[in-house]
């Protein structure tokens, strides 16, 4: 018998299955369920129970974890099953928005359940590794309760009592990352434009470059945090020393990057606005950057 204790995985898609995964891993007694029942084999033939219903996985565990599609087929999921939720505790890590996390946290305790939201930062192959860390907000005496437990997915970070903040911060960091693809991709198109490019190649070049501009962004957020604490209310995105140059350097070296991109036969749209925004606050007699206007 384990000591561990015991857990429920509603939801076995290619993240709930790393979570379940993780969880037997880690010698808590598992339940699963889903809603195609195969998708529980594996974990099954590795020690897990399967549930024949999402009420009997709830029922089976003190702590069930719940992984989705959207908040709406969660709803769909749990409802059916609500009267088996009281008394025990749900950590949702569906991917949602912050408003919808503190909806269902008022759902959940309308049945009687203890409620952590959850953003994982993590992919199903990293799920239990030294890398993966999984945001939860909520009532700190939940997260303290299931830390443990929560441990085995990933580094458990908590984030606050507002159910919303974890999806919120988990929103962001994923914006920043798609963000970031997606300039990956614009500057290999630029760069295997030319003859001799090779995406390869560039990457090499482009990594280190990367890496050593996120040192930058302590700098940055300094500014920011310095802003936000003369006026809470005002614009908090990028004024400050940190970043302050010349507008007219910034205009001219966006220009060039629109410029090149079109030259190169690579979409532009993102440096159309910029250049656009920037043209404006020349034209508003503005002389200093202090950061992208897209923001706010
Ligand atoms: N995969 C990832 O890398 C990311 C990492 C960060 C967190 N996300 C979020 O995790 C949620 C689940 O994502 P997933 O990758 O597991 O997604 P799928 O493999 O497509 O599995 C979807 C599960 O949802 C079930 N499902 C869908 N519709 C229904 C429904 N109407 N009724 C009941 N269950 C439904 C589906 O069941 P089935 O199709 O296997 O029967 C899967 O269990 C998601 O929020 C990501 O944003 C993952």
């Amino acid at each position: 018998m384990s000591s561990k204790a015991p857990v429920s995985v509603i939801g076995l898609g290619d993240m709930g299955r790393a979570l379940a995964g993780a969880l037997l891993a880690a010698g808590h007694p598992t339940t699963v369920w889903n809603r195609s029942a195969d998708k529980a084999d594996e974990l099954v033939a590795r020690g897990a129970v399967r549930a024949a219903s999402a009420e009997e996985a709830l029922l089976a565990s003190p702590l069930t974890l719940v992984c989705l599609l959207d908040y709406d087929t969660n709803r769909a999921v749990l409802e059916p099953a609500v009267g088996a939720l009281r008394g025990r505790a749900l950590v949702n890590l569906t991917n949602g928005t912050p408003d919808e996390a503190r909806e269902a946290e008022k759902w959940a305790a309308g049945a009687g359940a203890d409620y952590l939201d959850g953003g994982i930062m993590a992919i199903p192959a990293t799920v239990g590794t030294p890398g993966a860390f999984v945001l939860y907000s909520g009532a700190e005496r939940h997260f303290a309760a299931h830390r443990e437990t929560l441990e085995a997915l990933g580094a458990a970070k908590y984030l606050g009592a507002d159910a919303g903040i974890a999806p919120l911060y988990d929103l962001a960091l994923l914006s920043a990352m798609d963000m970031m693809f997606a300039g990956f991709f614009h500057s290999v198109a630029m760069a295997t434009s030319h003859e001799e490019g090779s995406a390869g190649g560039f990457t090499e070049l482009l990594v280190p470059w990367l890496t050593s501009m996120t040192q930058v962004m302590p700098a940055f957020a300094a500014d920011v945090d310095a802003d936000l604490d003369a006026d809470p209310n005002g614009p908090a995105a990028g004024a400050g020393p940190a970043l302050a140059q010349g507008l007219d350097v910034v205009l001219a070296g966006t220009q060039n990057m629109l410029r090149a991109a079109r030259d190169a036969g690579v979409r532009a749209d993102f440096f159309e606005r910029a250049v656009a925004e920037l043209e404006e606050r020349a034209a508003d007699g503005v002389t200093e950057y202090t950061g992208p206007e897209t923001v706010r």
